[in-house]
């Protein structure tokens, strides 16, 4: 199998640490694709354009991320990470969801700051728009933190990763300032193994 992407996307993040919990992370072969230099080719696999696209061993090519995961956790044989011990599974995939949408916009505006093309100009409306809704989500996730520490699923991963990408691209937001403790699970979390080992930073 073979995830085209860039490990510096949260939404590849999350793909490999569903591959990492069921133990097939070595089997699932990272193509670095560049989104802006490539996009012909990218298109070619996703119409939308966008990482990650996932090319399974039959051929077969899977997009966006949710879709991915969804795929991968299907083939392991740990414990579903779709399936909480209090949490339907619709819980969690509007977690997921949740999670997303908050990456989503912190994506835009970080495309925005770092790739418009040079002479044109950015606009400030979007970008506090973008900041906005990052920061409503960001409240959102904070309310749910009980739901989602006490085991680890699909939310609980998207999750740290979503936090992560704040803290690596828009630090300015200072997330951590308003929600202690999500932050403080937040850094137990980065702590282990397998999230170090999907650093962005890397
Ligand atoms: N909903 C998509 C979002 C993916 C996404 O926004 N990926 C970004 C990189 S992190 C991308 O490919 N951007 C390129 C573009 O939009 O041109 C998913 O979950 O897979």
């Amino acid at each position: 199998m073979k995830l085209f992407g860039s490990t510096t996307s949260p939404f590849v993040r999350n793909c490999l640490l569903v591959a990492a919990h069921h133990g097939f992370g070595n089997e699932l072969e990272v193509v670095r694709i560049d989104t802006a230099a490539e996009r012909a080719r990218l298109q070619a696999m996703n119409p939308l354009g966008k990482i990650p696209v996932l090319e399974t061993d039959d051929g077969e090519l899977i997009y966006d991320s949710a879709v991915i995961c969804d795929y991968l956790d299907t083939l392991g044989d740990g414990e579903s990470l779709f399936v909480g011990e209090e949490m339907a599974p619709w819980r969690i995939r509007t977690l997921l969801a949740l999670c997303n949408g908050v990456l989503d916009a912190c994506v835009s505006r970080t495309m925005m700051r770092l790739r418009t093309p040079q002479g044109e100009a950015q606009s400030p409306w979007w970008m506090q728009r973008w900041a906005d809704n990052v920061g409503t989500g960001v409240g959102a996730m904070a309310a749910c933190l009980d739901e989602i520490r006490t085991n680890r699923t699909m939310a609980s991963i998207a999750f740290v990763t979503t936090l992560d990408y704040l803290d690596f691209r828009m630090p300015e937001l200072g997330w951590r300032d308003g929600y202690s403790d999500m932050a403080v699970w937040v850094d137990e979390q980065l702590a282990l193994d397998v999230f170090k080992a999907t650093d962005p930073r890397r």
